[in-house]
């Protein structure tokens, strides 16, 4: 059944005098359905749309050339668990100190008294589902996998959840639906540790042999599947998934989630692996950018996307369906594991015009593709206004005429989301390895970290920190390359003010 639009009146006349009195938010109230869908590590500069020129990805660009892409449009962090936590909580990652990027093993970040995306959506009437990434952490420590696993999505808002722990390099490599790991025998217990490996289980140190990818740095525990992972797993081999298949399967169920809700509006977090390491596409796209792995997963990821529109398209949702695409850090290339990301890459520039990349204070860490689209509803357009993905829960609200008032640093843009606005938020701290800068209007300001790594080696990106300040006119200088806090004291000024009253320091 196709679901009608409850579109109301923008103005509402309140009391019997004849002047229209502006309600507090000028939103037009709908419940379409929601679907965000999230990629892992993509880069600015993947997507043609962005002035991309390696990788083909028709999919994502008919949402980008049907809806609304910002250019400005960021991940609150640089790295996946804070922009995780920012985006579904609303709440600047950097006020919790556990944001960090998680063990497979880390107890549930979100404290399930927390106000979420899902939890709002749920109260106005959706049903909601995630399918995908997690990485925010389960249960309370200490996790039993071969129990049921509590506090997780289930308790932080979302009716459905069909979850990979962590990420694709670390353990437990086995799928999870509520609270559940999918195909576990129970005379095969599964065991975890991130610390010590269980005697007599090969690692990648003792048995390099048994590896199809190689590891760079990090990744040398436990093997499956042939690939090295970070964490110590033991045990579950039946319920272990089959990389090559992962993009197969969350798809799967993303539209198997869909058609089980078709009568009530849904919101679905479809959190794609891709083209996060290790990099394992299905052998139908192995070749398929020319780029090695990391090409081909992003051409899978963009088919998924494709599918996933297909889907809507014959179910008549896609004219009730708001899709929000974007990505939860910069990219990198070669993030522990030899795949020919750095070799093969060419002219392509996966962080486009943008300094740094993944873990870096610079634009690339956080500053990521941004897409809006939603059928007959968005007018196709770009927009230069800064947006957030942590301005989603505000944004929703609004949207759905939720009264929630627990929005912790969430702020509605959501006319800016729909194209019916060119003002974004006014001022935004982002975050990259537990440091923070300023992004306000065209100017970035990152503060001095005195001493602080300049490069990280290992993946070969800038870390963006210096000794002094740094002030950037991201209009005039994109990349980043001339540092103006000497020749515009006035600005440097207002930006530190700016930032010291937002960080309450
Ligand atoms: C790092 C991993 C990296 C990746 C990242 C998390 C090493 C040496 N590096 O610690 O490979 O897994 O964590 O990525 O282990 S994220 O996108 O989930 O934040
Ligand atoms: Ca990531």
């Amino acid at each position: 059944m196709k679901l009608p639009i409850a579109v109301m009146a923008v103005f509402a006349f309140v009391g019997c005098g004849s002047t229209p009195k502006k309600q507090s938010e000028s939103v037009v109230q709908a419940k379409p359905n929601i679907i965000f869908i999230y990629a892992d590590d993509l880069g600015y500069g993947d997507l043609a749309v962005y002035g991309g020129t390696g990788i083909k990805t028709p999919n994502i660009d008919k949402l980008a050339n049907g809806g609304m892409l910002f250019t400005s449009g960021y991940a609150t962090s640089a790295t996946c668990t804070p922009s995780r936590y920012g985006l579904l909580t609303g709440t600047y990652p950097w006020r919790n100190s556990d944001a960090k990027i998680l063990p497979g093993t880390a107890p549930l970040l979100i404290d399930t008294a927390q106000m979420t995306i899902p939890k709002m959506l749920r109260s106005e009437g959706y049903d909601t589902g995630i399918v995908g990434k997690w990485h925010l952490g389960l249960g309370t420590g200490d996790t039993d996998w071969n129990k049921h696993i509590s506090p997780g999505p289930n308790e932080v808002g979302f009716d459905y959840s069909f979850i990979m722990a962590a990420t694709q390099d670390r353990v437990p490599t086995v799928f999870i639906r509520n609270g559940d790991v999918v195909g576990l025998d129970p005379k095969d217990p599964i065991e975890v540790d991130y610390k010590n490996n269980f005697p007599g289980e090969p690692t990648a140190i003792s048995n390099p042999e048994m590896l199809k990818m190689k590891w760079h740095h990090g990744h040398n525990q436990s093997i499956v599947n042939g690939i090295p992972r970070i964490g110590y797993m033991k045990g579950g081999t039946a319920a272990k998934w089959h990389d090559e298949d992962m993009a197969d399967t969350f798809l799967d169920e993303a539209k198997n989630y869909i058609n089980g809700h078709k009568n009530k509006p849904f919101f679905m977090y479809y959190a794609l692996q891709q083209p996060h390491v290790p990099r394992t596409p299905s052998p139908r796209f192995v070749g398929a950018s020319g780029l090695g792995p990391r090409g081909d997963v992003i051409v899978e990821a963009d088919w998924c996307v494709g599918e996933l529109m297909k889907k809507l398209e014959e179910d008549g949702l896609l004219e009730n369906t708001l899709i929000v695409f974007s990505s939860d850090n910069g990219p990198v290339l070669n993030d522990g594991y030899y795949d020919d990301a750095v070799e093969k890459l060419g002219t392509h520039k996966p962080a486009g015009p943008l300094r740094g990349g993944k873990y870096s204070l610079l634009d690339g860490g956080t500053r990521v593709p941004f897409l809006t689209y939603w059928k007959g509803h968005i007018k196709p357009g770009t927009s230069d206004a800064v947006v957030c993905q942590m301005d989603l829960l505000a944004s929703l609200a609004a949207m759905v005429g939720s009264k929630e008032t627990k929005l912790a640093d969430s702020q509605n843009v959501m006319n800016t989301l729909l194209g019916k606005s060119a003002v974004g938020r006014k001022a935004l701290v982002l975050e990259a390895n537990s440091k923070t800068l300023l992004r306000k209007g065209d100017w970035i300001m990152i503060p001095p970290y005195k001493g602080a790594a300049k490069m990280n080696t290992e993946v070969n990106i800038e870390m963006g920190p210096s000794d002094d300040y740094q002030l950037y006119n991201t209009k005039k200088d994109i990349g980043q390359q001339n540092n103006v806090a000497k020749q515009f004291p006035d600005k440097l000024k207002e930006m530190k003010e700016t930032f010291e009253k937002l960080r309450g320091t």
